[in-house]
């Protein structure tokens, strides 16, 4: 398992030199953030960013994420050219040895909250999700959605959304399998492991198409190519968020096939409405088990990459909501003590 950690590059409020003191860091996870969407990522890019992520002792092997072009999910005409792009892309990614892609296909939002800063009763903040409150949103009005304010345009976003009016999951599905044809093979040829990112949360909202938020679907998605460079990273809290998806049982099941490739480790507190809120990683601070997914991934010889997914803001830290450093920091450490139990006291033998 390799600890690693988000860094959002230089308008990152969190300096790598604070993220190289968390102990057991491995390598940082990033991307290229100043080329549009649909666009080749340029090797020279890659290179700085890599060079300035190693001169502080950190791998940089883990992208989180090229995004996927909504022409793409949409199946529009002009989508080869967005996906010769992507190749490209993913070559380019290979050439630099990055080893793990997260995408994910989720469309429009690629991942929803109803609010970023909801107050903990020990006075931290953090992102949660109610149902009721994600009902009321009338996106035909515009966008008012925690942490999206400025992605689109009104009438941007009522022309996107009337266009997936005729997209339901299984052409979405298919539209998924096109693109996967096209860039696992290239993926293979270029030393790079996909990892689709599952839908956040795994539920259809605003009467969007949904293809990655349960077993069944995570078995689908693996099936459609069967190649380790077709894989998973596995979110503990996306999944999560329908008690119906046992995460525990999920890592067992896909890492066994060696298709997780990336973990993302957070806890949340889930109702029986599925409202949800992120808690602190530690297992009885939520709803999942951290020890037992903790254990599953040792069990199945996971290899991959881990981080922390979002953490709480503490202690008056201020920037990113999800992103700080103290909480994930705190996040990264608990993670690691449960990987150093389980490896050293383990019977099971791999
Ligand atoms: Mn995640």
């Amino acid at each position: 398992m390799k600890m690693s950690f988000q860094w959002f590059g230089e308008s990152d409020p969190v300096p790598l030199r604070h993220i190289r003191q968390i102990p057991g860091m491995h390598g940082i996870v990033s991307a290229i953030y100043d080329v549009p969407v649909g666009e080749v990522w340029p090797i020279d890019k890659i290179e700085a960013l890599k060079t300035k992520i190693e001169s502080l002792g950190l791998a940089f092997e883990v992208i989180e994420s090229v995004p996927v072009h909504e022409d793409i999910k949409l199946g529009k005409a002009n989508r080869d050219r967005l996906i010769a792009n992507y190749q490209q892309t993913i070559r380019n990614l290979g050439r630099c040895g990055l080893k793990v892609v997260c995408y994910n296909f989720m469309p429009v939002f690629d991942w929803t909250r109803t609010s970023l800063d909801k107050v903990m009763p020990d006075g931290a903040t953090t992102l949660a999700f109610s149902t009721k409150e994600v009902e009321k949103i009338d996106l035909s009005k515009g966008m008012s959605l925690p942490g999206w304010d400025s992605s689109y345009k009104p009438e941007e976003l009522r022309s996107l959304l009337a266009e997936y009016s005729c997209i339901d999951e299984e052409k979405l599905r298919d539209h998924l399998t096109y693109f996967l044809n096209a860039v696992v093979p290239v993926a293979e040829q270029s030393g790079i492991k996909m990892a689709i990112h599952p839908d956040d949360p795994p539920r259809t909202i605003f009467g969007l198409p949904r293809i990655v938020k349960n077993c069944n679907d995570l078995a689908r998605l693996v099936s459609i190519i069967d190649s380790p460079a077709n894989g998973l990273t596995l979110c503990s809290g996306s999944l999560g968020a329908v008690p119906e998806n046992n995460v525990e049982a999920l890592v067992r099941l896909f890492g066994s096939m060696n298709r997780i490739h990336f973990a993302h480790l957070r806890n949340i507190k889930v109702n029986a409405a599925g409202d949800f809120e992120e808690t602190a990683h530690k297992s009885d601070c939520g709803s999942l088990d951290m020890a037992a997914i903790v254990k599953a991934l040792h069990d199945v010889s996971f290899d991959g990459y881990v981080r922390p997914d979002h953490g709480r803001m503490i202690w008056g830290e201020t920037g990113k909501p999800g992103y700080g450093l103290y909480d994930r920091a705190l996040g990264a450490a608990y993670l690691n003590g449960l990987w150093e139990a389980v490896e050293k006291f383990s019977t099971v033998k791999s």
